[in-house]
């Protein structure tokens, strides 16, 4: 009898023990990003934005002090397959989160629904993703999202035969396929599909072949990084002047990158989530902290996908109370979540875990000397149209 009462009494101790200092225990949050290689922009605008919102938000949610671990996997699968592993073995964080391009999204899947760890996509935009694993949860966007309103404005603005250019994986097959769909729909033609590689990818020949080609319009996806480069290309090859006008989705002018590709850009209409010049008080406030604490940097849509992929993950950690119930009670509090972003009003559905959010349509324009996607329409609250397939 008497010892049944000492065990039930160190029992007692034994808990509040652990509620007590489980209340003091850091909270690690692991950011796997492209620091180094082809996409490396991504990584440093994604962690340039993940410090700017923990400095606006302070460093300890729910009574837990907030850890940041940001790892570089140099957007190579099998490494951020690797220091996925570590971060939830060795450091045991709670939730995973970056991934820079889809195929490391893709690679880490397994880890996530394996160790029941939450895993925030903050960058990577093919369709399929999410379905990937059921603790995926996404703050970027998807292609299909941003091809089928090009699909619709393009026909509508004269555009009839069209060329697409597309990286040849995940994100690029996506926005080539839905749209080319969604100009079937609005009988209008993408008369070639053209893909190009990934790696060190050379447009010359590709261009070249366009321009044999002669359609009203070029759509191109390149993921963050590239458009540059196919900005620079096209213009050298007289396109524009050869009546051919480029198209894409907003990876194309990106941010990062717009205001130095130089007064040929101007004209070139996208479709896309974010632009630095969205005229919300919200997201001046935003543009502004940014370019302060990133000597003039200025916020891209990487950017945005990892200041609002924090946001959902404080948000949780409030909502149960400093992670109480784990992985899984934290993945039901980053469901459905609804809230004002950089790029507008967004939320979490709840069914797929993708993000819901509007679509700008935006025209390359100068501003106070600097260049813009300056938005002149938008889609409301779109879906990834890739889910009902
Ligand atoms: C992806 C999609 C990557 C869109 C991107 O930039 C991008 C991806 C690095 O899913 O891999 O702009």
């Amino acid at each position: 009898m008497k010892t049944r009462l000492l065990s039930r009494l160190m029992t007692l101790a034994l808990l509040c023990g652990i509620s007590g200092s489980w209340a003091q225990e850091t909270f690690k949050i692991g950011l796997i990003l492209p620091m180094t290689g082809q996409s490396a922009s991504t990584g440093k605008q994604i962690e340039a934005a993940a410090r700017l919102y923990m400095a606006q938000n302070g460093s300890t949610v729910a009574g837990r002090k907030i850890e940041l671990i940001v790892k570089d996997d140099g957007g190579v699968p099998d490494a951020t397959k690797r220091i996925a592993q570590e971060l939830v073995v060795n450091d045991k964080v709670g939730v995973l989160s970056g991934f820079g391009l889809t195929p490391l999204a893709l690679a880490t899947a397994p880890i996530a629904t394996q160790s029941k760890t939450p895993m925030v996509v903050m960058a990577a935009a093919t369709s399929s993703i999410t379905e990937a694993s059921p603790f995926i949860v996404r703050t970027s966007f998807t292609l299909p999202q941003c091809a089928v309103a090009m699909g619709d404005w393009a026909p509508k603005n004269g555009i009839k035969r069209v060329v697409t250019l597309v990286s040849d994986y995940g994100p690029g097959i996506d926005a080539e396929r839905y749209f080319k769909e969604r100009m079937q729909l609005n009988s209008a033609q993408v008369v070639e599909s053209l893909r190009v590689p990934l790696r060190n990818p050379d447009f010359a020949p590709f261009l070249q072949k366009v321009r044999d080609l002669k359609p009203d319009a070029l759509f191109v996806f390149v993921p963050s990084g590239a458009g540059a480069a196919v900005m620079k290309q096209f213009l050298e090859r007289g396109m524009d002047k050869a009546g051919i006008k480029l198209i894409g989705t907003g990876d194309l002018t990106d941010d990062d990158q717009l205001n130095d590709m130089g007064d040929g850009a101007l004209g070139v209409v996208t479709s896309h989530h974010y632009s630095a010049a969205h005229p919300s008080a919200l997201n001046k406030k935003f543009v502004e902290a940014f370019k302060k604490a990133n000597n003039g940097l200025r916020p891209n849509f990487m950017a945005v996908g990892g200041y609002d992929g924090m946001r959902v993950i404080y948000e949780s950690l409030k909502n149960t109370k400093g992670g109480q119930g784990g992985g899984e009670a934290m993945l039901a509090a980053m469901k459905g979540q609804i809230f004002e972003s950089p790029r507008g009003q967004i939320y979490i559905d709840a069914q797929t875990r993708d993000v819901v959010h509007n679509i700008y349509l935006r025209k390359v324009e100068k501003k106070d000397g600097q260049l813009y996607n300056v938005e002149f329409d938008v889609i409301k609250d779109m879906k990834d149209p890739g889910k009902s397939k």
